[in-house]
Formats: C-alpha cells, sequence, structure tokens
C-alpha cells in the first residue's frame, strides 16, 4: 500500500436526514472518496453543493452497516425505529445531537451485536437551500455506549475523524456533554431571540446574561456531580462563539424555519435539573419561556 494513502472505509457509511451537520458529515466523506449515503422520511436523492463543489447522495439501501443519526433529540427514537428493519446485524448506530444522549430507550430496541455511540461536535455548518457551509471548524467527542460499539472502536473512530474529526476518543461522555451542554444554554437561546448570528454574542451588551446564564449552569452541574469551572467554560463560549462567528445556530435557525427547537432538551434541562437539587435557575427559566412562546407564536 502507498505510504500515505488516506485511510479507507472499513464500514459503509449511512447519514440520517438533511440537516446542516448531517450534510456536513457526509459531505466530508464524499469528499475523502468514502461511500456515502442518505437516509431520508421520504427517500430521495439529494444533491447539494458544498464548498463550491456539487455533491450527489443517493439513497441508503437496506442492509445499512454504519449510520450517523445527527437528528433533534426529540427525534432520536423515530429516526431509530425507522431504521430497525433496515440495519445490518451488526450495525453501527452513531447519535449526536444537542442535550443529553437518553440512549436508555434506544439500546433495548438493538441486538446484543448492534454497536450504539454518542458523538458530540462544536463543528459549524449552516444550510441555506440546497448549500451547505462549514461556519465554524469545531472538534468532536465520541464514546461508545455498549460492548458491541467497543468491538469496532477503530473503524468508527476513524470515520467519525473524517465526518466531523479531530475526535477524541472517550469511555464516559456525560463530562463533555455537560461542557457542551453549557456552551449551548448561552448561544442557542440567545441568538434565537436576538435573532443573530453566534458571533454577534462577542459583543459587551451579550457580556452580563453569558455570565448570569454560565453561573446557573455551574451551580447544577456541580449539583449533579459535573463540576464546571466558570472561567474554563466562559472561555470555551468565547473560543466557540469566535470560530462560529459566522453561523448561526441551530436554535436560531429552527425558530427562523419555524421548527420545534432543543429548548427543551438544552435551557429546559437545566431547569429540571436545578429543580432536582432546589438551586434556583432565573435565567434559565426566562430564556426556556421566551424561546417556547418565539416557538409558538402563530
Ligand atoms: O451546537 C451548536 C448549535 O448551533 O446547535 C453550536 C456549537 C453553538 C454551533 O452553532
Amino acid at each position: 500500500m502507498a505510504q500515505n494513502s488516506p485511510p479507507q472505509p472499513a464500514l459503509s457509511w449511512t447519514v440520517v436526514g438533511q440537516g446542516a451537520i448531517g450534510l456536513l458529515a457526509a459531505s466530508r466523506f464524499k469528499l475523502a472518496g468514502w461511500p456515502v449515503q442518505l437516509w431520508l422520511r421520504q427517500p430521495a436523492p439529494v444533491d447539494i453543493c458544498f464548498n463550491q463543489q456539487p455533491l450527489h447522495f443517493a439513497c441508503a439501501t437496506a442492509p445499512i452497516t454504519a449510520v450517523l443519526i445527527p437528528v433533534k433529540s426529540y427525534a432520536v427514537p423515530a429516526a431509530v425505529q425507522a431504521l430497525l428493519p433496515a440495519l445490518a446485524a451488526d450495525a453501527q448506530l452513531v447519535l449526536s445531537h444537542n442535550g443529553m444522549a437518553a440512549t436508555e430507550h434506544i439500546l433495548p430496541l438493538l441486538s446484543p451485536a448492534q454497536g450504539l455511540w454518542f458523538l458530540t461536535t462544536t463543528h459549524g455548518a449552516l444550510k441555506q437551500g440546497a448549500t451547505v457551509h462549514h461556519t465554524g471548524q469545531g472538534q468532536s467527542v465520541l464514546a461508545p455506549l455498549n460492548p458491541a460499539a467497543k468491538n469496532q472502536l477503530l473503524a468508527v473512530q476513524q470515520a467519525m475523524d473524517i465526518a466531523l474529526g479531530p475526535v477524541t476518543l472517550t469511555d464516559n461522555i456525560l463530562p463533555f456533554l455537560w461542557h457542551k451542554l453549557a456552551i449551548n444554554a448561552v448561544i442557542n437561546p440567545l441568538t434565537a431571540l436576538n435573532n443573530c448570528s453566534n458571533g454577534e454574542l462577542a459583543k459587551e451588551q451579550y457580556q452580563p446574561q453569558i455570565s448570569q446564564i454560565l453561573t446557573e449552569v455551574c451551580q447544577v452541574a456541580a449539583a449533579a456531580g459535573y463540576p464546571l469551572q466558570y472561567a474554563q467554560i466562559l472561555e470555551k463560549v468565547q473560543q466557540v462563539i469566535q470560530s462560529t462567528a459566522a453561523n448561526f445556530s441551530s436554535m436560531q435557525q429552527d425558530i427562523a424555519h419555524r421548527r420545534r427547537t432543543e429548548i427543551d432538551a438544552i435551557n429546559g434541562y437545566i431547569v429540571t435539573q436545578a429543580a432536582l437539587y432546589n438551586i434556583d435557575v432565573p435565567y434559565n427559566i426566562e430564556l426556556t419561556q421566551q424561546v417556547l412562546q418565539l416557538q409558538h407564536r402563530a
């Protein structure tokens, strides 16, 4: 084999849906020369433009051996149910969404040889019509969630490195999910409510709110057993605001396109966790209510 040849796929990948992150991942697979297909509720081939290049994606066909499922947290159970009949006996499934991983409903659906994973990412992607932009270089953390996933560590990590890398592998995704939750708890509702890009949040006027949200998130995270250092997480939020400055967050996009948001899984999650530990989180309550109002507007 040539010494510097790019890694070749050990698994053939399918991506579920045509959201911005999913199409970013599918495009990066394709540009790396990996075969990739899309699984849509209503099967149809998809043509997009990514990095000024036209890309064509065919519909996925059974058996599906490896699948990235970057759909909203509330849509995961239905997406997995729909995929089940098409999955290979030893398929690998990678979930990726904002909020906490609610895998207790998914694991029992799989057979012992089917692997379940979770990937959390800070990449920014934006879909405008049929054009997909990679609006923020990020990184991802990937965790195997069952023994069948651990048998395929190398193949799945290598693939996710291509799709949404650089990827760090971990055995315990929860601290990373709290970390990402803190980032989303700031950027997503503030960009949705102010109808602005992520980069706008670097302005002075947003700093008091950012600090109030993060103070509450840090209190709740500590009570839940996943302490976050306030200064460190504030720096990380500022880094993501910078690196995804041109991006419009997924929540801003959901509101703009009149779709359901992930507010329940982000600030709403902070609110329900806070209640368990008797912690006051007035800013997160306020943001949750405001986003819900906007989401349910006529
Ligand atoms: O996760 C994101 C989102 O928009 O949901 C960030 C990292 C904030 C990028 O926009």
